[in-house]
């Protein structure tokens, strides 16, 4: 048996998980003791180890697989039975929920920075899921950051690395690695959710599309199932091999990163369809032939036609949304007499309602959308719901769209991110938007309603969430939303998020942004956004 070394450790600063895990550069990750200090942290805060298995494997960006062997040889020294990898150190987020939920396993660790760039002068991040297969609620990353704030060694093995490579169970110290296929399990999952076979007879009569697995995780996955099993078009998937730098890109699935796939859905030839995932394979944008689907759109629409897939037949629980998400999908929800449910950002807060058997559905406007099959949110999932619906109906992504809009009216709805600004002026932005008192008063033509700092109570297990993003709502149920990013390593993100709803359809075809014009203005004002930053424009407009 491999000899445990006991390291002497003193805490780092700030390792506390932001809306989806701890995230630095790689630089940070890299010092001494730093990865090992957070990974000690977890298994410090999750219950006796002993014994258990873990799933680990993350999106093949720069540092992942030294992270993977650090972490193996951490497990080992803390008592963990057994730890499933990933080939090649490969899981998506999606399929890591699938695994550890599959396997009855004690939970996972991830190794991601989602859509922030990868390399060596870019981002790591890391994220513990419990069994259950979903992020860890914040009361255990409030116990791992309490933690690392007080550590004082930590445990691990010394041994030869393992290789990640081939499958197969190997054997680390007392401790079994068995190095899985990542695709396969996920890939089942999504067959018994689908009609494969309505799937596959459209690509056969002619139906095109692009996916652009933007160089990160999801390129094995979607050549598996899109060009594989569903018989799409060789050359379907762009950019299907994973590079630890994403090929130099930002693997951030919106108009602006997945520019590739924007060209090569506009103009007459253009595919029917196009689709994107991001880094670690959670996140989804879906296009039409020179048409954009908004997230918010996307989870009401899959909403509306769930029932056309084996996997949803028998209809929905619910429908929960973080709250920047328009209400989109809430009109779905009460059309189908089921419960709308409204969370703070962050799929973690949506684990207890999907638990509970309270919603089947969730979504994100960030392009985040997902159900029960797993516990987090998943690309290709929705990319083969859409693909499912577009089957049985036959129709154009642009006409189920516009037909949707036509039902329920429309949700004019945008998201400015102003990246990269000072930290301080951020917070004192903030500041200045929690003490102004709105209610009653008429800004630009638009009377408030109400303002407030979200807070939210969790219906299943009663755990409150404050300052969870600024909301000005207005008396036509038009909304204007300011968050500070909980993601980024560097400076501060301003999200603002705008909103009004359009019942006239004769109104749908306007661009968001000129539908929004007044509400944008609005937004800016208040928030004084070019005094206390600088920034006259937002970096990303979505
Ligand atoms: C962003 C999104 C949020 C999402 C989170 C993680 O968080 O806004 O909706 O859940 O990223 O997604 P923030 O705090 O930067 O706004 V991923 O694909 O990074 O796991
Ligand atoms: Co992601």
């Amino acid at each position: 048996m491999a000899a445990v070394k006991t390291v002497a450790t003193t805490p780092f600063a700030g390792q506390k998980p932001g809306t989806s895990g701890l995230r630095k550069k790689v630089a940070v990750f890299a010092q001494p003791h730093y990865l090992e200090n957070f990974v000690q942290s977890v298994f410090d805060s999750i219950g006796d180890v002993t014994g258990k298995t873990l799933v680990v494997g993350g999106d093949g960006r720069y540092h992942n697989r030294t992270a993977i062997q650090t972490i193996l040889k951490m497990a080992a020294a803390n008592g963990f039975a057994r730890v499933m990898v990933g080939q090649g150190g490969i899981l998506s987020t999606p399929a890591a929920s699938c695994v550890i939920r599959k396997y009855r396993t004690f939970g996972g660790i991830i190794l991601s920075a989602s859509h922030n760039p990868g390399g060596p002068a870019e981002d790591f991040g890391i994220k513990y899921n419990i069994p259950a297969g979903g992020p860890a609620p914040e009361a255990i990353t409030e116990a791992i950051y309490a933690r690392s704030q007080a550590i004082t060694l930590y445990r691990i093995i010394e041994a030869d690395n393992v290789d990640l490579d081939r499958l197969g169970t190997a054997q680390l110290g007392d401790m079994a690695v068995e190095v899985f296929d990542p695709v396969a399990d996920y890939a089942a999952l999504m067959e018994s959710l689908f009609d494969f076979d309505a799937i596959r007879a459209a690509f056969k009569a002619g139906l095109r599309m692009k996916f652009d697995a933007m160089h990160a995780v999801t390129g094995p996955y979607a050549l598996e199932i899109l060009e594989r099993r569903l018989g799409a078009a060789p050359g379907t998937v762009m950019h299907g091999v994973p590079l630890e730098d994403f090929g130099g890109g930002h693997p951030d699935p919106n108009l602006v990163h997945a520019h590739d796939l924007v060209a090569a859905l506009t103009g007459a030839g253009a595919p029917d369809f196009g689709a994107a995932s991001d880094g670690d394979g959670d996140r989804n944008m879906i296009l039409g032939r020179d048409f954009y689907v908004t997230p918010s759109d996307s989870l009401a629409v899959l909403a509306a036609n769930a029932t056309l897939c084996p996997g949803y037949a028998k209809g929905l629980k619910g429908i929960a949304r973080s709250m920047p998400t328009s209400a989109a999908p809430d009109r779905v929800a009460a059309k189908l007499g089921i419960p709308a449910w409204e969370t703070p950002t962050g799929w973690k807060f949506f684990g207890t309602l999907l638990d509970a058997g309270l919603a089947t559905l969730c979504g994100e406007e960030s392009f985040g959308t997902g159900s029960d099959h797993v516990r987090e949110k998943d690309g290709l999932w929705a990319v083969l719901m859409w693909l499912n619906v577009l089957a049985k109906r036959g129709q154009s992504v642009a006409a189920i769209v516009t037909a949707h809009w036509a039902e329920y009216g429309r949700n004019v709805y945008s998201r400015h991110d102003y990246e990269g600004i000072d930290t301080k002026a951020a917070d004192q932005l903030m500041a200045h938007l929690r003490g102004l008192d709105l209610k009653g008063k008429s800004l630009g033509g638009y009377t408030v309603a109400f303002n407030d700092d979200f807070a939210y109570t969790d219906p299943v297990d009663g755990s409150v969430s404050t300052k969870q993003g600024i909301r000005v709502v207005f008396e036509d149920d038009s909304r204007i939303v300011f968050r500070l990013s909980g993601t980024g390593t560097e400076g501060a993100t301003l999200r603002v998020y705008i909103e009004r709803y359009e019942p006239d359809p004769a109104k749908h075809v306007l661009d968001p942004q000129v539908a929004l014009a007044d509400l944008i203005r609005i937004a800016r004002d208040l928030a004084e956004i070019e005094a206390r930053t600088g920034r006259t424009e937002p970096t990303v407009i979505t």
